[in-house]
């Protein structure tokens, strides 16, 4: 197992969009134990492959209390279920320190491939459907700050800029 370096914003490298995954075997499996490992020290509730410069169309979260129940989801495909839509305040590994408001669908239904390759289909509301509608966003190269005004955006990239010119 290995921790993976996760890019930030505003790292042009996020805006890649992700290439669907072909075949689910023993190389990917061991990617996504590294994106877990990775996620929970972060510690964090959710990771695409995009946040870990790998570009293809994978994900994994936990959105559990106890961080005990781990969710692979690969080439997923979300529908909206209703025109209804919520807010929650969302955070993002590679926008650290900073939080806003995104409105998004309440209630979805996403098809994907497991961890074993087999295709699955659940009902998704709540956390698990604002982190899964989060992380493919990631997968499209689009970021939570992209739902916010440009002059929150901006703020946000100076900061993030600042710190990273402290850290060099
Ligand atoms: C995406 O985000 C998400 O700023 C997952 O300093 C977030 O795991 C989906 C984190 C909210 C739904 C709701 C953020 C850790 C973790 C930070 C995360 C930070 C340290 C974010
Ligand atoms: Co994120």
């Amino acid at each position: 197992m290995a921790l993976l370096d996760i890019l930030e914003f505003p790292d042009p490298r996020l805006r890649t969009v992700a290439k669907p995954v072909e075949k689910v075997d023993d190389e990917l499996r061991k990617l996504i134990d590294d994106m877990f490992e990775t996620m929970y020290a972060a510690p964090g509730i959710g990771l695409a492959a995009s946040q870990v410069n790998v570009h293809k169309r994978l994900l994994v979260l936990d959105v559990s209390d106890d961080h005990n129940e781990p969710m692979v989801f690969i080439n997923p495909e979300v529908t909206p279920l209703t025109g209804e839509t919520k807010t929650y305040d969302e955070g993002c590994l590679s926008v650290p320190g900073f939080y806003e408001t995104v409105e998004r669908p309440d209630r979805i239904k996403v098809r994907a491939l497991g961890r074993d390759g087999e295709p699955f289909e659940m009902e998704c509301d709540g956390l698990l459907a604002v982190c899964l509608q989060h992380e493919i966003d990631h997968l499209d190269g689009k970021l939570f700050v992209d739902h916010i005004s440009r002059l929150k955006r901006d703020r946000i990239r100076k900061k993030l800029e600042k710190v990273h010119r402290q850290r060099a």
